[in-house]
């Protein structure tokens, strides 16, 4: 059996705690969790839902922040060890392409990919509704928004870190208005960010119970030996509300809308104090992973209980082993999804 890589780039940074001796689980938190407390800014309650990538040696982040209006907006943070994080106290300022103003009413759940050499965030926007919003920067300075992607309602939008086949790929969650009762995964492509076409159905929200409801792209797919890793989120509906815990799967390299293999089991559900208690309790949502093509070390950034950021670890190897052992396929996830 040949060996089970991370076809990434070296990230000898990474922030890491081994695993816990007597943890039989393939992914093991932080014990300094959470990395974000409440009211992190002066106009900002919480942090959460946020997504990191590795910039200059060091980190650079973009975060959901709650302000006290209660109405979410993206801002700019800035770390050297991927766990203490400063941020600018104001939001992130958009223009459109000719360099005029372009602030979205709303921003919520980005998602930061680097595609070549541009860093793209992705977001929910108001579109006449919920929708997904589209931005991209060099230099975390000037932020141009580009054309939404697709009509309302959609959520959860989250690119792929690299082309295929000349063509960027994105993966979503059409839903509806309100705190959608429904959702499966869809992927679809583009050859310049303005036109997206070849829909495909990705995957099938579960018929195990804790993603019964919906899922939803989580963090950026990671390109590995055995398929492109996708961490998602899975909600359950119960008498108290949503729950919401974080999934994984295994899609084909070249032909990433068929699923090679899907975990049936959740790989963390809430379980302590700050995913279970907050604004909205029993919520865990993976935004972003760092990984380490050397070690092949991976950490995952997720919002915890609609109040703050916690941080996970997991190894490739762990991690693909893992969803192999407990691999079950829903529905047609193993076709190429266009019926
Ligand atoms: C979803 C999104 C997430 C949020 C989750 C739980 O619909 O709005 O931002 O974390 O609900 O409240």
């Amino acid at each position: 059996m040949t060996e089970i890589k991370l076809l990434v780039e070296e990230l000898n940074n990474i922030p890491w705690q081994d695993k816990p001796e007597g943890w039989e689980r393939p992914v093991w938190r932080y014990t300094q969790n959470p990395i974000i407390d409440r009211n992190p800014l002066k106009n900002v309650a919480r942090i959460f839902n946020s997504a990191v990538v590795p910039y200059q040696g060091e980190f650079i982040g973009v975060f959901r922040g709650e302000t006290l209006t209660g109405i979410p907006y993206l801002y700019l943070g800035y770390s050297k060890d991927g766990i203490n994080w400063h941020y600018e106290e104001e939001k992130i300022h958009f223009v459109d392409q000719e360099g005029n103003d372009f602030m979205p009413k709303y921003a919520y759940d980005p998602r930061l990919i680097k595609v070549e050499d541009m860093y793209y965030i992705i977001w929910c926007t108001d579109f006449y509704g919920a929708a997904l919003g589209l931005a991209k920067t060099t230099d975390f300075k000037t932020f141009v928004r580009l054309d939404n992607p697709f009509l309302p309602f959609n959520r959860n939008g989250v690119f792929f870190p690299k082309k295929i086949n000349n063509r960027f790929i994105l993966l979503s969650r059409p839903s509806d208005s309100g705190h959608t009762p429904f959702g499966d995964i869809f992927i679809s492509e583009s050859p310049d960010l303005e036109f997206w076409g070849k829909h495909r159905h990705l995957m099938t929200k579960g018929t195990n119970w804790w993603e019964s409801l919906k899922i939803g792209g989580g963090a950026a797919p990671i390109e590995t030996t055995e398929g492109w890793l996708l961490f998602y989120h899975g909600v359950t509906g119960t008498c108290n509300g949503y729950v919401y815990s974080m999934g994984a799967a295994i899609l084909d390299n070249e032909n990433p809308s068929i699923v090679k293999y899907r975990c049936q089991n959740f790989i963390l559900t809430p379980e302590e104090w700050y995913e279970e208690r907050g604004f909205v309790g029993n919520v865990i949502f993976p935004c972003a992973t760092l990984q380490d093509g050397a070690t092949g070390r991976i950490a995952i950034y997720y919002g915890a209980a609609d109040s703050y950021v916690g941080l996970a670890f997991t190894t490739v190897k762990e991690i693909v082993s893992y969803i192999k052992a407990n691999h079950s396929i829903v529905g047609d996830d193993e076709e190429i999804g266009i019926r």
